[in-house]
């Protein structure tokens, strides 16, 4: 009986220990409104591929983990690992682009960062992750804080009880080991970065604080705003007013028991557009807390197969971008890089970028607000994910509602995107159809869309009729005619047929082309062939009714592990039409050229 005892509290100290996966605390929103002390810079780090410092030799989760930083009291202590003398990674920052040997590996690696901190009663600490891929166990002072599954999403944990004045040690188990089962799943074509790709923060907060909140035009107004706020730490009735100085606009509203205020007021505003990127000065306050935040207002709708942007018919000048950093070679993170990827995005003539495949850091939709350029944002749902497994669909749930909640207020999103071509079949239908639920329930202001495929009818009829169709807003659809499918004079004999009588936006064709490869446009990966295919796409894009966006495939070349190809992938998936070097290759003109033609017709 006794040892029984013995045996539960071991287990149970064990569960405290090394921690059942916790859930990070509700997301805090619009970190740049807040008082923040940046974790970034060198971090240390161990890297760890059998995950010593997790298990221990009976593959059993060790209470005594790296996460302890455990020091040898004495000469003759043994401990196998030190955090101080081992290597420093950057964070923010993926690990592969940092060091050669890491170039390709996938596992886990431990990060430490110590910092000091000056408590005050009245306040509360949270350490907040813009990212981390994939799988992050949080421990600080070697406590465990909890877990986070997703690579592109932000989340945070409240410290205030376990943070100290001096010597505080935050580390992060950080694993991209790739699985069947996660979101992602096993195949992608893009590189699997891993590590602490995003900043870290600390952000400190009164006891009572604004956690977050949605202001955002009503559906189907132009003039009245509608959401709500929360409080973290409320009880009911305590009061928040939110404050739009240069609209004249003001409204205090009353917490309920669980801290929810609903907000609907009028205001006469000068709409958000591309022309016209107007962000308000948006001041919310409660009690000792303050957030400002900068937020455009603007409607998006759609009438029949139009997509109306402040009441208006719109075409989406697009183009499809990864989080991926040309000029550096490894995943975008700073606000540089986003305004490097936008300022492409515009010079070729875009109002519009595909965010692919998952969400890409805040820099980037917060620019794309301050730069008018309207965006799609997806989740890492793609290809063959498990559809029958319900932790799976939690999985990419969560990272949905992560997505929203960070990005709610953003005027450029218009669309959200949940799914990458995904196979027709009922299994699918009702996962995505799960989501698209889910989208609708948190945010009933924006449009619901997803890349879908499309299938040969006859010869030359182009079929788009996924069922998925019929629960979206915009169809999205990829197709390759002229590279995986034939080569570009394909396209001038086709036809397109939708079934459903909604916007589409072509969200994918491209081909892959060395820069400075030239040859013969019948010649593959010449930049000749890639101009040819756009030249001939654009022809018979312009014959679709019902075509109102595209965003080809892509802005830039990247990396990805399924192009071998050597002297001309090398690993980089060329479809860019911008090199992996910053060179604008022929096709990236022929684009441009539409899309000037297209701003004159007004489109
Ligand atoms: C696709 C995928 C995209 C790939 C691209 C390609 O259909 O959506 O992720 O990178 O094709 O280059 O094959």
């Amino acid at each position: 009986m006794k040892t029984q005892l013995c045996a539960l509290v071991a287990l149970l100290l064990l569960f405290v220990t090394t921690g059942q996966a916790q859930q990070p605390a509700p997301l805090i929103t619009n970190l740049e409104g807040r008082q923040t002390i940046d974790l970034n810079g060198p971090w240390q780090t161990i890297v760890d591929p059998y995950e010593t410092g997790y298990y221990d030799y009976r593959y059993l989760p060790s209470p005594n983990g790296y996460f302890k930083n455990t020091k040898p009291k004495s000469p003759s202590d043994l401990v196998e690992y030190d955090f101080d003398t081992s290597p420093q990674l950057n964070v923010p920052g993926d690990w592969n682009s940092q060091d050669q040997k890491l170039l390709l590996y996938e596992g886990t690696i431990w990060y430490k960062k110590s910092f000091d901190y000056h408590k005050n009663e009245q306040s509360r600490l949270f350490v907040y992750f813009g990212a981390a891929n994939y799988l992050a166990d949080v421990y600080l002072n070697g406590q465990k804080l909890g877990q986070h599954e997703g690579g592109f999403t932000p989340f945070n944990f409240e410290i205030t009880p376990l943070v100290r004045e001096k010597d505080n040690f935050l580390i992060v188990k950080v694993d991209n080991k790739r699985r069947r089962d996660a979101v992602p799943t096993l195949n992608t074509d893009w590189w699997n970065y891993g590590g602490l790709t995003r900043d870290v923060s600390l952000v400190e907060v009164p006891n009572t604080f604004i956690q977050d909140y949605f202001l955002q035009l009503k559906k189907g107004s132009m003039d009245e705003i509608a959401g709500w706020v929360k409080l973290s730490g409320a009880r009911a009735g305590k009061s928040i007013s939110i404050e739009i100085p240069e609209a004249n606009a003001k409204q205090v509203v009353t917490t309920d028991a669980s801290g929810y205020a609903p907000v609907s007021f009028k205001a006469k505003l000068n709409l958000w557009s591309p022309g016209n990127p107007k962000l308000y000065q948006v001041k919310l306050t409660s009690g000792s807390d303050a957030v400002n935040d900068r937020i455009g207002f603007r409607s998006i709708d759609t009438r029949g197969t139009d997509i109306l942007l402040n009441g208006k018919p719109i075409f989406l000048r697009g183009i499809s971008i990864h989080e991926e950093s040309p000029l550096r070679a490894g995943r975008a993170f700073s606000e540089d890089d986003a305004r490097q990827l936008l300022t492409w995005a515009k010079e070729l003539g875009c109002n519009f970028v595909r965010l692919a495949h998952y969400p890409h850091n805040e820099h980037m939709t917060r620019l794309a607000d301050e730069m008018g350029v309207m965006v799609w944002s997806e989740i890492p749902v793609y290809w063959t994910i498990l559809w029958d497994n319900p932790e799976t669909f939690a999985n990419a749930r969560n990272q949905l509602a992560e997505n929203i909640t960070r990005d709610k207020n953003k005027a450029s999103i218009i669309l959200w995107s949940v799914a990458n071509e995904t196979p027709v079949g009922e299994a699918r239908l009702k996962f995505l159809k799960g989501l698209i639920d889910h989208a609708r329930m948190m945010d009933s202001t924006r449009l619901l869309t997803a890349a879908n495929e499309r299938h040969y009818a006859d010869a030359t009829t182009q079929m788009i009729d996924d069922p998925l169709g019929e629960y979206l807003d915009v169809l999205g659809c990829n197709e390759y005619v002229g590279w995986y499918d034939g080569v570009p004079e394909k396209a001038d004999g086709l036809t397109w047929k939708v079934a459903q009588n909604k916007p589409l936006i072509i969200s994918e064709f491209g081909a892959d082309a060395l820069f400075g490869n030239h040859g013969d446009k019948a010649a593959r990966f010449t930049e000749e062939y890639q101009k040819d295919l756009y030249e001939h796409q654009i022809a018979m894009l312009r014959k679709i009714p019902t075509l109102r966006g595209m965003s080809p495939w892509i802005l830039t070349d990247f990396r990805s592990p399924r192009r071998p190809l050597p002297r001309i992938q090398e690993f980089y998936n060329r479809k860019g039409l911008i090199s992996n070097r910053g060179a604008r290759k022929q096709a990236f003109y022929v684009l441009q050229n539409f899309y000037r033609e297209l701003e004159k017709e007004g489109k």
